[in-house]
């Protein structure tokens, strides 16, 4: 009885411990499920910023653009508001042709789907700066918080820089005929 109870738990053992190097033998199918797992654990809740920049101002310059990129989370959510100590208010802006105007203007929220990326950049969506304390400068980085309806805020460091090493006072002025 003894014997046989250990013999089973012998076989049983063995058959656990035989078990946990099968994985390896089919790296294929392993690789998947694990990435699989890590990718479901490490999806964030909230939504991500990433590429995070804005155009340089001139000194007296009082508006400013900002542009990024939003990557959904699990969950749907949405960009409500945002705010930097660079400005006195950072307002959510789109940008479209209506015939030959390019029309800007504020909008309440920007959606962003779970799992998608949301891009804000020239002759869309962006942010606006107005009320900038100071110019911004190429090579400066400051904090942005963007307010999201669920996840709350979300910090994002901008860089400002050219787009395509345009000079400032070429890509600014446009924005600013809208204002
Ligand atoms: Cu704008």
């Amino acid at each position: 009885m003894t014997i046989r109870r250990l013999l089973l738990a012998a076989v049983a053992a063995s058959a656990w411990v035989c078990a946990l190097p099968a994985p390896a033998q089919t790296p294929g199918g392993t690789a998947k499920a694990g990435a699989h797992t890590a990718a479901q654990t490490a999806a964030p809740s909230a939504p991500r910023a990433i590429d995070a920049w804005a155009r340089p101002t001139v000194p007296g310059q009082p508006g400013g653009g900002a542009f990024l990129t939003l990557e959904g989370g699990r969950v749907a959510d949405r960009l409500v508001a945002a705010r930097s100590d660079v400005a006195q208010r950072v307002e959510l802006h789109s940008m479209r042709m209506v015939g030959n105007v390019m029309q800007m203007r504020q909008v309440s929220a920007i959606d962003v789907p779970a799992g998608q990326k949301v891009s804000l950049a020239p002759g869309g969506w962006h942010l606006m700066f107005s009320g900038l304390k100071q110019p911004l400068k190429v090579g400066e980085r400051f904090p942005l918080v963007l307010h999201f309806e669920r996840a709350g805020d979300v910090t994002v460091q901008v860089e400002v820089k050219t787009q395509d090493g345009m000079p400032a006072d070429a890509a600014m002025p446009m924005d600013m005929k809208m204002h």
